[in-house]
């Protein structure tokens, strides 16, 4: 105990002496981006287009940022789990679905792992994922529209954090729980933790077509925490790996409590084991109540659906399906190279990194080389599955991205670092200092059997001095290396937005042929959508108010209406009739309670106003669409409630 505590106090001295260096070294180590060459390598001319795409997740933003590298410049902010004034996300009509939970609407969430949809291994371009942490929740992206079209609910779990990792096939997206809670959730004492708390590791499958995600089955493990994962690939295909912490299973003071074991544990889990084990009947289905929400591109509408059961599985009813590996100090990352040979844990509090051997685990697994079980769970002997370590790599080390080469990659928190290392030998090849205190590193296409090795983009947690101050909170940052090269050299550094956990990057051709220009206005299915303008019309239904409205350069129609009254609800659907790429209207009305619509060519949205005062009140188009945008304005006669003005509504008519 003693022991662990020292240990433990070591680091963070070795933390307030490392993470913030500002000393003149520490300066002149970046001596290399002011450097012309470093210059010209991320320079990408006016008009011209970045090599790749990265989209980094948000954090506690909610939101996934795309960038583009290597010029860091920001294209796009998704709007996922949290709202978003900008594109009317989760404040219009057609989007407060998606962030429907069993909990009633979440409009924020914490995004940490994106991963990018793959095909026998390999980047297809079709779908970001990526885990909201705080309220569990999976989201997929669409790269065709760059939206986020599906959110599906995880029961069972909290703390979605070793999440949202994709097989080489996107068979699945699995979703590990952080934090374990009782399963199903009742009122205990908490101190009754151990042994009764459970960790959820969830396998939604995704059809391969249209990508919709279901739960196929959740493994109920021991109540740890699930910190990480990777799916196996290659030869370890049909396995998935999860780091975990705090096997100790406490409850409180984790930071003592949790790091008592000199050693925790990778889970092994052979997922086509259990989903054979599924498929012909096993498992127990259990009453559950999550949200599964879908956005439709036709009808540019989402719709949220309660499940309410879930398929669970013992792992103890499926032998030779989950084992554990014993990984050193709560290891946190837990990444698998591209051949899918080695997996590697990163212990916090380790100084060595632990590489596991995928040919060494079946060996073990066949002569039954065990040592001892948790929870009837067989544990491998640690000599037994070990490939090696990587020796005095660094301080606090935290994730391992792998650039195709036979090259790895580490992040060291502590000790501020990206250290690369042959996979192979696990010799150290060279190190670059990180400003300041890196988390993730991300090469693009790193999870998958391809990487390509030409970048590797580390995120920092702090970023002190290296940019213009802006009061207390200062920007997060990330930062380009080109790793070409048997030295790395930093490139580039760029602001980010919220705190960037993780990041997937994709060759931006595999994207860009793709990405959608319009929605086309004849294949329009919104059920309020206004085809023609003769169509737009204005009704009432009691004090409901339905307003059928069109936008197209430079105005609205109608654009005077008259008959409202103080007590209406009412709702305007707007239509741009706009067929040319990069033509959205606005639209927002004084005093609504909710932010404007922008709307792309060919979109319905609809949003509420409830007016609260007699006048004459006007609406306008917020987003400058032409040289007489700021013609693009319209007026509402509101009447008390008892008035008798009819309802009626023109364009162009005195
Ligand atoms: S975390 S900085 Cu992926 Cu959420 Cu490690
Ligand atoms: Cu339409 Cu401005």
């Amino acid at each position: 105990m003693k022991k662990s505590i020292l240990f433990i106090l070591s680091l963070f001295v070795a933390a307030s002496f490392f993470s913030c260096d500002n000393s003149e070294s520490s300066k002149n180590g970046d001596r290399g981006a002011l450097a012309s060459s470093a210059a010209e390598k991320v320079y990408v001319a006016p008009g011209e287009h970045d090599e790749f795409y990265a989209f980094i997740s948000g954090g506690f933003s909610g939101q996934l940022s795309v960038y583009g590298l290597p010029s860091g410049r920001l294209l796009k902010v998704i709007p996922v789990f949290s709202q978003d004034p900008e594109k009317a996300w989760g404040y219009n009509e057609e989007t407060k679905p998606m962030l429907n939970t069993s909990h009633g609407f979440v409009p924020w969430d914490d995004a940490h792992h994106p991963d990018i949809s793959q095909t026998d291994g390999k980047l297809d371009g079709r779908w970001v994922f990526i885990n909201g942490n705080n309220t569990p929740r999976i989201a997929k992206v669409d790269l065709t529209t760059f939206e986020t079209t599906e959110i599906i609910e995880v029961p069972n779990s909290a703390g979605n954090h070793s999440s949202s990792f994709v097989t080489e096939n996107t068979e699945y997206v699995v979703a590990g729980t952080r934090f374990s809670v009782p399963v199903p959730q009742r009122d205990m004492p908490i101190n009754e933790y151990k042994g009764n708390f459970k960790g959820s590791l969830t396998f939604i499958s995704v059809d391969p077509e249209e990508g919709h995600m279901d739960i196929k089955f959740q493994l109920m493990m021991p109540g740890f925490d699930y910190d990480l994962a990777h799916p196996g690939r290659g030869k370890s295909h049909g396995w998935f790996f999860f780091s975990t912490y705090n096997t100790e299973e406490a409850n409180s003071l984790l930071e003592v409590n949790a790091s008592q074991n000199d050693k925790d544990f990778i889970a092994a889990v052979n997922w086509k084991k259990i989903e054979e084990y599924v498929n012909n009947g096993g498992g127990k289905t259990m009453p559950a109540n999550y949200a599964h929400n879908i956005y439709d591109d036709d009808t540019h509408t989402a719709t949220s659906t309660m499940k309410k059961e879930v398929l669970v599985v013992d792992p103890l009813e499926v032998p030779g399906a989950v084992f554990l590996l014993p990984t050193p100090k709560s290891p946190h990352g837990c990444d698998v190279n591209p051949t899918g040979e080695y997996i590697v844990g990163n212990g916090k509090l380790s100084a060595d990194l632990t590489v596991h051997s995928y040919t060494k685990m079946i060996d073990a697994i066949e002569n039954e080389k065990f040592d001892g079980e948790a929870y009837g769970i067989p544990i491998l002997k640690f000599e037994d599955v070990l490939a090696g370590t990587v020796k005095q790599a660094g301080l606090g080390p935290l994730h391992t991205e792998f650039d195709g080469e036979g090259n790895a990659y580490t992040s060291f928190f502590i000790s501020s670092e990206v250290v690369k290392w042959n996979v192979e030998t696990r010799e150290v090849i060279d190190r670059k200092p990180c400003y300041y205190s890196v988390g993730h590193v991300m090469i693009p296409g790193g999870n998958s059997a391809d990487p390509f090795g030409k970048y590797v983009l580390a995120m920092n947690k702090i970023t002190k001095d290296r940019y213009l101050p802006t009061g207390p909170e200062v920007t997060q940052s990330a930062q380009l290396y080109d790793i070409t090269g048997e030295k790395m050299e930093l490139l580039l550094d760029f602001p980010t937005i919220g705190e960037p956990h993780y990041a997937a990057g994709i060759p931006a051709d595999i994207v860009k042929a793709n990405s959608r220009k319009i929605f086309k206005l004849d294949e329009n299915k919104h059920e309020y959508a206004t085809l023609s303008n003769g169509d737009a019309r204005v009704e009432r239904d009691g004090n409901e108010v339905h307003v059928y409205m069109t936008m197209i350069r430079s105005h609205f129609t109608p654009d005077n209406i008259e008959g409202i009254k103080v007590g209406d609800k009412v709702y305007f659907h707007v239509t741009n009739h706009e067929q040319d790429y990069d033509v959205p209207h606005g639209i927002s009305m004084i005093g609504a309670n909710t932010s404007e619509l922008l709307i792309m060519p060919g979109q319905t949205e609809t949003f509420v106003w409830e007016p609260k005062q007699p006048g004459v009140w006007p609406f306008y188009c917020t987003d400058f669409c032409s040289a007489l945008h700021q013609e693009m304005q319209g007026y509402v006669r509101v009447s008390p409630a008892n008035s008798n003005i009819e309802l009626s509504w023109s364009l162009g008519e005195d």
